[in-house]
């Protein structure tokens, strides 16, 4: 496979509802995509960076750099036998995963269109279809959140993820284990909100027989997280804490988690996030598909690792209309069946970039040639 052309864009899309973040509500969802070009196909990929280095370090501007100026220019011009290559040619590279799977993503889905292969299958997916959850922000009151749970359930989600943090956190779970029952699956994110010192407050929320506790402690700790574990009968799911291989290795050696939220971008691309499912699947450990309230690109790469067979827990990949009046591909992403979605069995991420909204929605675009 011949890397001929890298077309990188800067995307502005609008957002539903108003996204709450540590740095301050985002309106648009602002993101890099990548299209490589070989053959006579193309691939494509999608960031996960934010605008905002809340989540992680990295932001579009970086993004943009790394690729531009490192990652492109390493495979342009370059033929590839294996996607696999890509994260070994830039492996000397540190940090910056989220740029790296952009651009790897972009080629796996080149080289299964290349092969006329969906690229759920090339990663060893067996599943047809994926369950899927929702993810609801902060809210400014328990009765917002649990007008969307209501709103979430009727449209079928086969999961709900609160966000909570100190102080909001007992009450809205409570409100909603009271109105929708102990067997609605129910479980918290709290995007590293806690210490140890708050182990009282955790343990209430023990109580509720929650699916996990995602990320209650710091963004860079395993330790802690271990002793927390011990703690409580919920399963702790890391999210930000893992970048690597070695990282899950060394959490589930530890008993930091009990299930990991897998998101292909933090873990720096698709080979990376079969290996992290990979080494779970061996030690019976449960994994399930992050989301970063992605564009439809970043949905399709989400819908096929998900169809791996350790990808067991719904996952955040809710279908576009959960964040999108419109979304840059097509069809669009949604369900099969209520709280369903289908792995395309078309070739490589199955869904195509719908012209107009790309056009509508970018802000920029540079186009790479050896
Ligand atoms: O921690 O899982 C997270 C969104 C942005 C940043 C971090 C997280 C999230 C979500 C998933 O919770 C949102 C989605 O894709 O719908
Ligand atoms: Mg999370």
């Amino acid at each position: 496979m011949k890397i001929e052309r890298v077309e990188l864009r800067r995307m502005r899309v609008p957002i539903k509802a108003p996204f709450e973040t540590s740095f301050g509500r985002l309106f648009h969802k602002e993101t890099v995509v990548v299209r490589v070009l070989g053959g006579g196909l193309h691939g494509l990929g999608e960031s996960t960076a934010f605008p905002h280095p809340f989540y992680n370090e990295e932001t579009n501007d970086t993004i943009w750099h790394i690729l531009r100026d490192y990652a492109v220019p390493a495979l342009l011009g370059k033929t590839l036998e294996h996607p696999r290559e890509v994260s070994q040619l830039l492996g000397w590279v540190r940090g910056n995963r989220m740029a790296l799977s952009a651009l790897e993503g972009a080629v796996w889905d080149l080289w299964a269109r290349q092969k006329g292969e969906p690229l759920a299958r090339l990663l060893g997916g067996t599943r047809g279809e994926i369950e899927v959850g929702v993810s609801i922000g902060i809210e400014p009151t328990v009765e917002a959140v649990l007008a969307n749970v209501e709103k979430f359930v009727a449209e079928g989600y086969r999961r709900i993820k609160i966000k909570v943090k100190p102080g909001f956190d007992v009450e809205p779970v409570g409100a909603i284990r009271g109105r929708f029952g102990p067997g609605l699956p129910l479980m918290v994110d709290a995007n590293s909100a806690y210490t140890l010192a708050d182990l009282p407050r955790l343990r209430e929320l023990d109580a509720f027989g929650l699916l996990m506790i995602e990320q209650p402690l710091a963004h860079d700790d395993i330790i802690d997280h271990a002793r927390l574990q011990a703690e409580l009968e919920t399963p702790v799911c890391l999210d930000e804490s893992i970048h690597t291989l070695a990282d899950a290795r060394k959490a589930l050696e530890l008993g930091s988690c009990r299930t990991i939220n897998i998101k292909i971008g933090r873990v720096g691309g698709l080979a990376h996030a079969v290996a992290i499912h990979d080494l779970c699947q061996q030690q019976g450990v449960p994994v399930w598909c992050g989301g970063m309230m992605e564009l439809g690109i970043g949905r399709a790469h989400n819908i096929a690792i998900a169809s791996l067979p350790g990808f067991s827990i719904a996952g955040d990949t809710s279908a576009s209309s959960r964040s999108f009046a419109e979304d840059i591909v097509e069809p669009v992403v949604d369900f099969c069946s209520p709280g369903k979605l289908a792995v395309p069995q078309r070739p490589g991420i199955g869904y195509e970039i719908n012209p107009h909204a790309l056009e509508k929605f970018t802000l920029h675009t540079e186009t790479f040639a050896p």
